[in-house]
């Protein structure tokens, strides 16, 4: 991806950054002069405080470095998640007997082109990061065990367009059910244009459109656990683990770990990022008054609604809200769009 490299090559030359303390953690940004001898990498697992990094210099042979977090470090990623799978990362080798044992501090994080993120569980205002620099998203739910939430896919869908990562729903378990009313449920999606795929990992039905999709980019895999994504994983390395070209190979945490996000590299060409079960997934950086311009099915009738602005949740002579009264809004979309607009505070 040479325009990433670019980018982030000239902000490393800049050597001007922001100093700034974070109430919750003991880790700093600082202003500064970059550190002499820094070895280049991309982050390629985080699980805690541990991070995996892969050497991307000219002279690197592609190595895992297994890494923690310098005190302070070097970053213009304001109020958000420190390091994240995907990072650009400038790292100090600290024990290096030989470059394939050695050990790294995280000393520096480039600025991102773009993440998928959240806002923290824990925390107010604070973005959780759970990928950066990627292209595509995989939207990850199943028929049954557990049954999909359209709520939940609809909230992904607008963080996906938020940060101008390509997105799809993947619904994995139709040889549990796969029925009209199912696929009538996925409808108005396709009709925005958004792919769905409806597949089996475990029988590995469908798995070709979801080759196609993944093919030549780095791809975000998300959505609640026991959905199947590491199943999905699994098959599409050719159902031998160890034929996935995991490239965080260094951890003898566990191959099936739930906890780690971790990106794997598949023969066929791309990257997937598998990513820790999500339970919940508050909004980041979205305000009420502008969701509304993410659920496109809106968009004809916007314009003659009453009021302008109209939040289509109250107003006299909304069109939006007639249209949905008339059928010619899908239910659970609008539906969605009040339980969102409900759950922001601003
Ligand atoms: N029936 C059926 N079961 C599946 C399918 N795919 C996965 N499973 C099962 O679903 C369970 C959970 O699968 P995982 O791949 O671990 O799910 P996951 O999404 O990675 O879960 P987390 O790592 O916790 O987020 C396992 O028992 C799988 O065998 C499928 O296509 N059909
Ligand atoms: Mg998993
Ligand atoms: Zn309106």
């Amino acid at each position: 991806m040479p325009r990433i490299t670019e980018e982030l090559e000239h902000h490393a030359k800049k050597q001007s950054f922001r100093y700034d303390k974070l109430s919750q953690s003991k880790l700093v940004r600082q202003r500064g002069k970059l550190p002499e001898n820094i070895e280049e990498g991309i982050v390629v697992q985080s699980i805690g405080k541990d991070f995996f990094v892969k050497l991307i210099g000219e002279k690197s042979r592609e190595q895992i470095v297994e890494c923690v977090t310098a005190g302070k470090i070097i970053s213009e990623n304001e109020n958000s998640s420190m390091v994240a799978v995907g990072d650009r990362v400038g790292i100090l080798l600290t024990k290096k007997k030989n470059i394939d044992s050695a050990e790294g501090k995280i000393v520096i994080v480039h600025p991102r082109v773009n993440c998928f993120s959240r806002k923290t569980v824990y925390q107010q205002s604070r973005e959780d990061i759970l990928a950066s620099n990627i292209n595509k998203i995989l939207i990850f739910a199943a028929t049954a065990d557990p049954q999909y939430n359209r709520r939940f896919i609809d909230r992904l869908l607008l963080t996906a367009e938020l940060n101008l990562i390509e997105p799809a729903i993947c619904i994995n378990k139709i040889d549990i059910i796969f029925n009209d009313e199912l696929q009538d449920d996925f409808e108005a999606y396709v009709k925005l244009g958004i792919k769905v795929f409806f597949i089996s990992a475990l029988k590995e039905e469908g798995l070709d459109q979801i080759k196609d999709f993944i093919k030549d980019s780095i791809t975000l895999l998300c959505g609640a656990s026991g959905t199947g994504k590491s199943t999905l994983i699994n098959r599409l390395s050719g159902s031998a683990i160890q034929k996935v070209t995991d490239i965080s190979g260094k951890t003898s945490k566990g191959k099936h770990t739930t906890s780690a996000t971790r990106m794997l590299e598949f023969e066929f060409g791309g990257k997937l990022i598998d990513t820790p079960g999500l339970r919940e997934f508050a909004l980041w950086g979205l305000t009420k008054a502008e969701i509304h311009l993410y659920f496109h099915e809106f968009d004809s009738y916007n314009p003659d609604c009453r009021f302008s602005p109209c939040t289509h949740t109250h107003e006299p002579d909304c069109a939006v809200k007639k249209a949905y009264e008339d059928g010619l809004i899908d239910m659970q979309r609008y539906e969605s769009y009040l339980n969102i607009f409900d759950s922001l505070d601003v």
